[in-house]
């Protein structure tokens, strides 16, 4: 399949499509030559800026997420975004991630299981959990402001789930979120006129051996920025609802795996 022949052609059917698509725009709406030099300048400093990550997962990582996902008999995905860091700390029973003492934020406890298409548990399933604190800020991310960091590690962990694919965590509720504003992605969503906000979200992957890991965000269903994610990676069958239950909320879902091609 990826002998050098078939790699060449690959190439070329998606370079030369890509090529036309920004021939065309370039000529449909007449873009002048200010508009193109100012084109070059913007993608110099996007990755000056080290935003390609970012800029790419805002804009073009859900349509990749949608093409993966047609493959499989899996339960809904979406994308992994730029900010997951692999080796995240592991945790023993019971779980509860990684934060400061006085950490704010309203606390969550976020509970599901594992499980195969048919339904049956897997059991000892990995969970790779991580999100942005109470300001919307991921530990161990340059971020292009002087805002304040949380602690390495803060909010980000593995852990596994039961016999009967079970888990459950205590954190912290996230809150709607808005992606760095104030480098290139950001100075483009301004001059374009979009918000930079997308909808609370935890991100996971959960995966076991000889089992297709899935990468999902779980998001809450009193959000108000579900219909208008700047990424578009939510997805209904993502959108949990949140109860309370006595000091804590709780929000549950279900991921099922596919077997592993
Ligand atoms: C995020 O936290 C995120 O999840 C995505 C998809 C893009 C930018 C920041
Ligand atoms: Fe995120």
């Amino acid at each position: 399949m990826t002998d050098l022949a078939t790699t060449e052609q690959r190439t070329e059917t998606v370079v030369s499509a890509l090529m036309d698509a920004i021939r065309n725009v370039i000529l449909e709406h007449k873009v002048t030559y200010p508009e193109y030099d100012a084109a070059k300048q913007y993608a110099i400093e996007l990755g000056e800026a080290g935003e390609w990550p970012l800029f790419a997962d805002v804009f073009f990582e859900a349509a990749v997420e949608q093409v993966e996902s047609d493959t499989n008999d899996a339960s809904d995905g979406t994308i992994e975004g730029p900010y997951f860091i692999p080796e995240a700390q592991m945790l023993e029973r019971p779980y509860v991630m990684p934060m400061r003492d006085d950490e704010p934020g309203e606390p969550l406890i976020f509970s599901g299981r594992v499980l195969t298409p048919e339904g049956d548990p897997i059991a000892g399933a990995q969970i790779d959990m991580w999100q942005s604190d109470n300001e919307g800020t991921y530990s161990d991310i340059p971020y292009p402001d002087d805002r304040e960091l949380p602690p390495s590690g803060n909010l980000r962990a593995r852990f596994t789930a039961d016999e009967e694919g079970r888990f459950e965590v205590r954190t912290i509720r996230p809150v709607p979120y808005e992606i760095p504003k104030s480098g290139p992605t950001g100075a483009l969503l301004r001059a374009a006129g979009w918000h930079a906000f997308r909808p609370a979200h935890l991100h996971v992957i959960a995966s076991a051996p000889g089992r297709k890991a899935l990468t999902a965000q779980l998001y809450f269903s009193d959000d108000p920025y579900l219909d208008s994610d700047v990424a578009g990676a939510v997805k209904p069958s993502l959108v949990l609802d949140v109860t309370q239950d006595g000091d804590a909320l709780r929000a549950s879902h279900e991921f099922r795996l596919a077997e592993d091609a």
